[in-house]
This record gives structure tokens, sequence and C-alpha cells, in this order.
């Protein structure tokens, strides 16, 4: 038998090494035009072959991405010490590798934030301490820009789907109750990996984003890699410039299954770092979560049990990452 060594950095952290299959950078993601008079089309088909897809010609100013980004950069590059104070993510503050609850853990920190009701929480506050006006204006006017453009692609979607009324997905994120969060992830470059000859380091594990709908942007540092249909994964080239955006197990339902939740995952780079924003556009609380109405053809049944965006935020919360989460709420 073999036995590869693993650099002494990474002892306590052996459920992070995997041996992942090599992947390429897949050339087949869809590419949605937001100024294209087809997008509508195009984001449907998208979300039904894919769940992902990368929008250009979006809208966002650039200058919002690259000034959050490097307000951020300055945040994860301070002394762990001071950086902890605005911790542990419970699940909103600082967290450095531990992710969610239960036990998962990865190559990276993170800011994880809730942008509705409350931004400006006391532990958001600790977070912008270093920078107070600069970093904290950045964050709402990253969030208040892709909200908008988020809002412009769930009505697109919706005529898409030819239904009505075309605000039936964006007045859930519109609402002042609607439970969106905000995600800063750090993934540090990993020297120690060189030596782990076709391991790979799990960044952020393999999952399923709980929400409605997931607004991607990082820098072109690769590392995310999603899983198509028939199980492979497969490496998205970065585009700093672009968003991408993912279906989440709320819209899969709301779809009847038509769109899918795509399980994805990032991995830790040798020598760069990844740097990722991410907007989680989830519905009120008390928000029923089942298939449109408008969309069902006759005799279509709900292939879901009905449940609340509470019900299945408290579910998801006693879940392990890589847990198939809709599970629980299918109809036998
Ligand atoms: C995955 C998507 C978002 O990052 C997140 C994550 C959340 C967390 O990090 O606190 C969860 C994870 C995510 C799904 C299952 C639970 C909850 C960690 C975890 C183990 C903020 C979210 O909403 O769900």
């Amino acid at each position: 038998m073999v036995v590869l060594s693993q650099p002494a950095a990474l002892d306590h952290l052996s459920d992070l090494i995997k041996a992942c299959k090599p992947t390429s950078l897949f050339t087949g993601i869809p590419v949605v035009d937001l100024s294209d008079p087809e997008a509508k089309h195009h984001i449907v088909k998208a979300c039904q072959d894919y769940g992902l897809f990368k929008l250009v010609n979006h809208g966002v100013p650039l200058d919002f991405m690259t000034t959050l980004e490097a307000q951020a950069l300055k945040f994860f590059n301070l002394p762990q010490s001071e950086k902890e104070k605005a911790g542990p993510a419970d699940p909103f503050g600082y967290g450095s590798k531990r992710i969610g609850p239960n036990g998962d853990v990865g190559w990276i920190e993170y800011i994880l934030l809730n942008t509705n009701p409350d931004i400006i929480s006391p532990k958001s506050l600790s977070i912008f301490k270093e920078n107070p006006e600069i970093f904290r204006d950045a964050v709402l006017d990253y969030i208040c820009a892709v909200k908008k453009m988020t809002f412009e692609v769930l009505e697109l979607m919706v005529d898409g789907l030819g239904i009505e009324p075309r605000n039936v997905l964006s007045n859930l994120l519109r609402e002042d109750k609607s439970d969106c969060c905000f995600r800063l992830n750090y993934y540090p470059p990993c020297p120690e990996l060189q030596a782990l000859s076709g391991r790979n380091l799990i960044g952020f594990g393999e999952h399923t984003d709980p929400q409605i709908i997931s607004v991607l942007r990082s820098n072109n540092t690769s590392g995310l890699q999603i899983s198509l249909k028939d199980g492979t994964w497969v490496s998205v080239p970065p585009d700093q410039n672009s968003f991408f955006i993912n279906v989440g197990d709320c819209l899969q339902v709301m779809s009847n299954g038509r769109f899918k939740s795509v399980k994805h995952r990032v991995l830790a780079d040798t020598t760069s770092s990844r740097i990722s924003m991410i907007f989680f556009g989830g519905p009120p609380l008390s928000e029923k979560i089942a298939p449109l109405p408008s969309l069902m053809a006759e005799g279509e049944e709900s292939l879901y049990k009905e449940f609340t965006w509470c019900e299945y935020k408290k579910s998801a919360y006693k879940s392990r990452l890589a847990d198939y989460r809709l599970g629980l709420f299918e109809k036998s």
C-alpha cells in the first residue's frame, strides 16, 4: 500500500482533502446577455439544463464589484485576532474553516450577513469597524445594484415560462420581510497542496443553495465546479466582470422540478486566492413554498409536500452541507 504523506499544515484538515477527478474548464456554461431580447428564453433553458448560467451586460457597475472586492480583501488581510472580533458566524458574522453548525469545514474564511431586514446589526458593525463607512457603503451599493438586477432576471424568467404576473418571484425578494443574505468568501492559496499529488483541497464542499436564487461574482481565480445532470463535475471558467446565477432549492420546488437546484463546490488553489461575493435571494419566512399554480399543467401534481421557507430553513440548518435537503419534502 502506498501511504501518501500529508503536509503538517493540513494535519487537522484531513476531511478537506479529496481525490477529485481532474476536470477541465467547461466551455458549455450557458451565457445570457441581459440586453438580448431573447434573454428570457435563454434563462429558462439554462435553468432547466444546468441550473446555472453566466450573465453578461448585467448593468451592475463594475466599479461596485472592484470596490467591494478591495474592501473585503482589506478585511481578510487583517490579523486573525482582529477578524475574530467579528465572529463566530452563528450563522452571521466572520467565520473561518467551519461552515454551518453541524461539523462541515472548508479551506475558507467568510463573512455572512443578512441583508434584510438588518444589515446594520451590531455584528455587522464590528465587521465594518476598521473602515466603517467605506466598507459598509461598498456592501450596500453592491447589494442594492445586484438586487435590482436579480429582480429583472426573475421577471424575465417568469416571462420566459409564459406565466403571470411577471413579478410573482421578484416580489418575494422585494418584500420588506424577505429573507436574503450575503456572503463574502475568501479562499486563501494553499502552497502545501503541491505536495498532495493529485489530491484536492475542498474550499467549500458540495451542496445546493436552499433559497430561490443565488448571484455570484468572483475574482478571476478558478475553483467553482458544478455537477452536471449525469453527475460529472466540471469547472466553471471564472469571469470577474460577469455574474453566475444559480437556481436554489425553493425555485426547484416552485417550478415543480422543471428547474434544477445545481450541486456545486469550490476547490482551493495552490497559488492564487479566490474571493467571491454571493447574494442569496430568499422569501419571507412565512412564505409557503409550492409550485406556482399558473405553471402547473392540467392534472399536474406537486412533487413536493407544502412547507414554509421557515420550515425549510430550520431543516437546512440541521443538515450537513452535502445532504440532499429537498428529499425530506418530496412526496413519496
Ligand atoms: C449554503 C448556501 C449559503 O452559503 C448558506 C449556507 C449555510 C451557512 O453557511 O450558514 C448552510 C448551507 C448554506 C446549507 C446547509 C446548512 C446551512 C451551512 C449548512 C451546513 C448561508 C445557506 O443559506 O445555506
